[in-house]
């Protein structure tokens, strides 16, 4: 039934970062609604249920930190939790704090003006629900919009096609038949070996190759969960002062400054161990496009010694993009795969897919008949679920229209002209260059702390100046051209999306450094940011 209620929040999205934000704003004793348009919570892990889905960042880092009490009585069962187990998981916090009873599911919000009479959010959703709100916190996900490609024919295929980022919930079984999986990014080369194993024939189509370091994954090492819960507060703390917010062991030395036998044990020892801390092997991997290079020979060497067909080796190897430019991908056993009798690999930047066509896929190379596609292309990333409501701040500007040449933002936190809207994770912010759950609750927390401060203190809005998000995004570029990053045609970049501008939209300057940054301007009496009470709201309209 639609309604029409006020509340003190709309929160948009139960993830990690919306399931977080409601409990907080509850402990302010404030109402707060949100809307999620999947059947449950999970976010990512709701959504994201292709064969092989895991997180990269290991499960005794990659859960919540603000309830001791919840982080000693869970228990992963691997070093990288699958998606099924992280959808628990999320369950798990949901039940335990009553959480769902103020989330409305199946519910996509629509648009959200701001009305700068009342200062009050006006939104919208698919439902039929007209409802109002001070404040209105988009808990949209960083990788949440996915993407299909515009391939002519895309809809004309006779069978079955699955997005990776839309995964059918009673899961696909492949068995006996011929798949074709177009992409080979983090997603790809996590479904890729299970698909395999099951399918009768897997044909991949890669247009540019990734690096992939082995999970080594493994049953969780009860000595080492137990390091982490005897002391999770200390090492939970040193993480959040991390580059990534994640606590690995990062070498400050230079590539370049030792020898070739120290700088191959170092890589070596990375590799055995496993896992993104790979890319802290040594302090300038990347900022200097030399040093990158010798660990991207690394792994490409590891890839011509794991291919047996010298050939597709050399087609697997990524060659036209510095290592961790583009998302470092962590998987298990997936270059073995094209050693299988029953994968087969097509160079899509050499024969460039021309058409789907109601039998398979067709290349400069010739057509591909199959049964099944997987599309693992991708999402549009960081600026696509928000672009997807309309949202309009004072005097109706317009968030899309504003974001036209790039997302703007002060922090990532806020947009200049939108009183009161808060992005967790948002453009401008470490979000997806770092441990998720590190950053949501580092900007939940900051957000809790905000709009107490605005309500101990009688005001009504809060929103950056345009100088401070001017400042804000001169810097984020200014950061981000100090490394190799904007080099590759990455989504970092907004590359991956025709017509997408190309701007950096995460920040890269460091967890640790950016929490910094956000407590000092919060101590400062939100620098940068104008509060107000309603009448100046109305004043400024
Ligand atoms: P990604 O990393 O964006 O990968 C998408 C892949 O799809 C990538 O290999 C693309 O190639 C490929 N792609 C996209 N469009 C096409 C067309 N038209 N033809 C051929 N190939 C295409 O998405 P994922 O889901 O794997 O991972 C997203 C993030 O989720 C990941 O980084 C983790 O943070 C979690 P391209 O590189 O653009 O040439």
């Amino acid at each position: 039934m639609p309604t029409t209620q006020s509340y003190d929040a709309i929160i948009v999205g139960a993830g990690f970062a919306g399931l977080y934000m409601l409990h907080r704003l509850r402990r302010l004793g404030m109402r707060a609604q949100v809307y999620e348009a999947g059947s449950d919570v999970g976010g990512t892990w709701y959504w994201n249920r292709y064969p092989g889905a895991r997180c990269d960042v290991e499960s005794m880092q990659y859960s919540y930190s603000f309830d001791d009490a919840l982080q000693q009585e869970w228990s992963w069962s691997e070093r990288f939790a699958s998606q099924p187990e992280i959808l628990r998981y999320a369950g798990h916090v949901a039940d335990r704090l009553d959480l769902r009873r103020d989330i409305q599911f199946d519910t996509r919000v629509t648009s959200a003006h701001f009305d700068a009479k009342r200062a009050l959010w006006q939104v919208a959703t698919d439902r039929g629900d007209r409802v109002t709100a001070r404040f209105c916190v988009m808990a949209t996900g960083c990788l949440s919009a996915a993407r299909l490609p515009e391939i002519p024919g895309r809809d004309s295929f006779a069978g079955p096609t699955y997005h990776t980022g839309a995964w059918p919930h009673e899961g696909v079984d492949f068995t006996g038949r011929r798949v074709a999986v177009i992409g080979t990014g983090s997603s790809a080369i996590q479904a890729i070996p299970v698909i395999a194993r099951q399918a009768a024939h897997v044909t991949v189509f890669q247009r540019t190759p990734n690096f992939s370091i082995p999970s080594r994954n493994a049953p969780m090492d009860a000595e080492y969960e137990n390091w982490w819960k005897s002391d999770y507060a200390a090492h939970r703390a040193k993480a959040r002062a991390m580059r990534t917010g994640i606590l690995y062991g990062l070498n400050d030395k230079s590539a370049l400054e030792v020898s070739e036998e120290e700088r191959q044990a170092e890589y070596e020892r990375r590799w055995a161990n496993g896992g993104t801390a790979f890319m802290g092997a040594f302090s300038d991997l990347i900022t200097n496009r030399q040093a990158n290079d010798t660990a991207a020979e690394f792994v490409r060497n590891k890839i011509r010694g794991m291919v047996r067909d010298p050939k597709v080796a050399e087609i697997l190897a990524p060659k036209s993009h510095p290592i961790g430019t583009k998302r470092i991908c962590v998987d298990t056993e997936y270059y073995e795969t094209f050693n299988r009798p029953n994968v087969a690999l097509v160079d899509v930047a050499a024969t460039p897919i021309e058409a789907i066509t109601p039998a398979g896929v067709r290349t400069a190379a010739g057509e591909v008949a199959v049964d099944d596609i997987v599309f693992a292309t991708g999402f549009d990333a960081m600026t696509g679920a928000l672009a997807a409501i309309e949202i309009r701040g004072r005097d109706g500007i317009d968030l899309a229209a504003k974001w036209a040449e790039g997302p703007r933002t002060y922090l990532g936190l806020m947009s200049a002209g939108f009183p009161n809207l808060f992005m967790i994770t948002g453009p401008g912010s470490p979000s997806v260059l770092s441990n998720m759950i590190v950053s949501i609750e580092q900007h939940v927390d900051w957000l809790t702390d905000c709009i107490a401060h605005l309500r101990a203190r009688g005001l009504d809005t809060i929103e950056p100046t345009q100088e401070a998000e001017d400042g804000w995004v001169a810097h984020g570029n200014e950061v981000a051209h100090r490394t190799l990053y904007p080099s590759a045609a990455s989504w970092y970049m907004g590359a991956n999306i025709p017509g997408k501008p190309r701007v950096f939209l995460p920040y890269i300057g460091g967890v640790g450094v950016y929490r910094e940054k956000c407590d000092a301007i919060a101590a400062a009496g939100y620098e940068g940011f104008r509060l107000g009470g309603q009448n100046q709201a109305a004043a400024a309209e």
